[in-house]
């Protein structure tokens, strides 16, 4: 919510009122009856400076965890309704951060129970409730691709978070297409250019792909079910603008869930591509895939990848979405590759070049013709890790190379990062890295080592080692660093020096961020505990609580209401709130 008043001017505007009138009564009363009528029109601009929409996930554009809401509670209870103001079933797998603009309420999730009975099976699904209510408002229902589960995997849902501008919403869905949407749905008349909507929800076939490891497929486009039977969507339905299938517009190669969070920065969209490994989890069948793209947000073209080729050491998957900030007066993209370095690129300006590229050089056609962003620097997340065969470390818990899940946070001229061995398939070791990001911009113009420029040098601040594997991104507030890790140890750390002051072992990993807002951190854990912590040097745990189904989702605090997500619930938490 935007200031719409100054609360100084006011202030000076009621002394020279009461000090004008009455001077005997002002004597008794006038400094407390001021002090009273500042308190409150204080405490009104405050709540009015504080709450506000929260319309991507973690702070723009620095992706810092941390809001600025005010009057948060300490606890909640679904079971007694404690602190509940509203909640909403959601499918059987949540893994997707609520987002909250315009009055609207967005969390991915998938169909295991459908809302509408001519959805049935498994879809990825993402959810649209009124803010004040929680009143289902419309769904975007996407079928999973067919061709091979390892591409889409079984229940996962719609596990990418939704980025808001305006009456836009833009996402990426569980097939890995970008795809743009009226925030007001179908009730107000379908939008185009795409007006296919039934089309695109109805599955090219309703029984699910078996997996099966080392199966030869390839990805599919998207197109219309060829008997021209197509289902018909109502006002409950998603109204798509437009929309991308990656695979075939960028040349990549899904893998499991796309998990990503599009940064919007004038007319484009930075969109982590999800590119990852095959059926077999040994082999990158789109070597040159990009792994990071910008697209027009007008209508979806393609106009920018990353130099590349960068997936040919990838180990698993590229879910990192990018962040953004300004060093020495230039604005930066932030963005950790699938092969774990840490690369800072220029924005697209104005002016965007093709360049020229002959035939035979190995890249995809579909990404021949886009210009390369240009990079500022890089920097090898894990320098002494193994860089060549990769996947001949896979199940190997004790060594192998790097893996990112969480987002870089900026934060005055620093960035902080979490990655380390991959949870699902590489070694234990994780750390948080701290890096200057001035330090390493300065290198603007010198030639790049080619192993990264942070193997302890200039770039790297400090490195804290974490429990074991980490999915989170930090949350950084008042010279404290929070994170979470799957070895179910939650750390607070000196942002300035990586030092801990105090630990707590959890129960579940986490696979959340910690959110820090109003003096407290917030996490949910995949245990279904939830966590309430006092954000300071001290160790306090002012509550905990047992939600009864894990949690994947980083709670969004907005409007002064925190939303919890769980696998099947999303609930409204908001003080007093019964
Ligand atoms: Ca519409
Ligand atoms: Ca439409």
């Amino acid at each position: 919510m935007k200031k719409t008043f100054s609360p100084s001017l006011l202030f000076s505007l009621q002394c020279r009122l009461a000090f004008s009138h009455r001077p005997r009564l002002q004597l008794r009363f006038g400094f407390w009856f001021l002090v009273f009528l500042w308190s409150l029109v204080f405490g009104v601009w405050c709540f009015r400076s504080v709450a506000a929409d929260q319309p991507q996930w973690g702070q723009a554009w620095s992706r810092n965890m941390v809001s600025n809401e005010k009057g948060l509670p300490d606890s909640f209870d679904p079971k007694t309704g404690s602190n509940i103001k509203w909640s909403a079933a959601l499918g059987t797998e949540t893994h997707s951060t609520p987002v909250v603009a315009g009055g609207r309420v967005y969390i991915g999730t998938n169909n295991g129970e459908p809302r509408d009975p001519k959805h049935q099976g498994d879809r990825g699904v993402l959810m649209c409730f009124e803010e004040k209510t929680g009143k289902l408002l419309w769904q975007l229902v996407v079928p999973k691709r067919s061709e091979d589960p390892y591409m889409d995997w079984q229940n996962c849902g719609i596990s990418s978070p939704v980025t808001v501008e305006g009456d836009r919403v833009y996402l990426v869905s569980n097939r890995g297409e970008v795809i743009c949407l009226d925030a007001r749905g179908l009730a107000n008349g379908n939008d185009g250019p795409f007006r296919d909507e039934g089309a695109h929800m109805t599955p090219a076939s309703n029984t699910p792909p078996k997996p099966v490891a080392g199966a030869d497929t390839k990805p599919e486009p998207w197109h219309p079910p060829a008997d021209g039977h197509a289902l018909k969507p109502g006002a409950q339905d998603a109204d798509i603008i437009w929309l991308v299938d990656l695979p075939s517009a960028a040349g990549i190669w899904p893998h499991d869930a796309a998990h990503s969070s599009i940064l919007i920065l004038g007319d484009y969209l930075y969109v982590n591509s999800g590119t990852g490994v095959d059926n077999t989890h040994k082999r990158n069948r789109a070597p040159n895939a990009p792994n990071l793209i910008v697209l027009d947000k007008r209508t979806g073209r393609l106009v920018a990848r990353d130099e590349g080729p960068l997936a040919p050491d990838l180990f698993h998957c590229t879910w990192s979405s990018p962040s953004l900030g300004e060093v020495a007066g230039k604005p930066l993209i932030f963005f950790c590759a699938g092969n774990g370095i840490v690369f800072a690129f220029e924005p697209i300006g104005k002016n965007i070049s093709t360049p020229k590229r002959s035939s035979a050089e190995a890249s995809p056609a579909s990404t021949n013709s886009v210009a390369r962003l240009k990079r500022v620097w890089q920097f090898d997340f894990d320098p002494t890790a193994p860089k060549e065969n990769v996947h001949s470390f896979l199940s190997n818990r004790r060594e192998g190379p790097s893996n990112i899940y969480g987002m870089p946070v900026f934060q005055r001229n620093r960035i902080y990062v979490a990655g380390g061995g991959d949870l699902f398939w590489g070694k234990n070791e994780a750390w948080l890295k701290c890096l200057d990001a001035a330090a390493l911009t300065r290198r603007d113009g010198a030639p790049l080592p080619s192993d990264g420029s942070g193997a302890g040098g200039e770039g790297l601040r400090w490195s804290y080692p974490l429990q074991k594997h980490v999915m989170s991104t930090p949350a950084i507030f008042n010279g404290l660093v929070f994170i979470a890790d799957c070895g179910r140890t939650f750390h607070c750390l000196d942002a300035e020096t990586g030092k801990p002051y105090w630990t707590e072992e959890i129960k579940g990993e986490a696979w959340a961020s910690p959110l820090v807002a109003d003096g407290k951190a917030y996490l949910g854990t995949r245990s279904g505990s939830f966590y309430v912590f006092a954000a300071s040097k001290e160790k306090k745990v002012l509550s905990t609580v047992e939600l009864g189904d894990p949690v994947s989702a980083t709670v969004t605090p907005a409007n002064g209401v925190l939303y919890v997500a769980t696998m099947t619930h999303l609930y409204a938490v908001q003080k007093g709130a019964h």
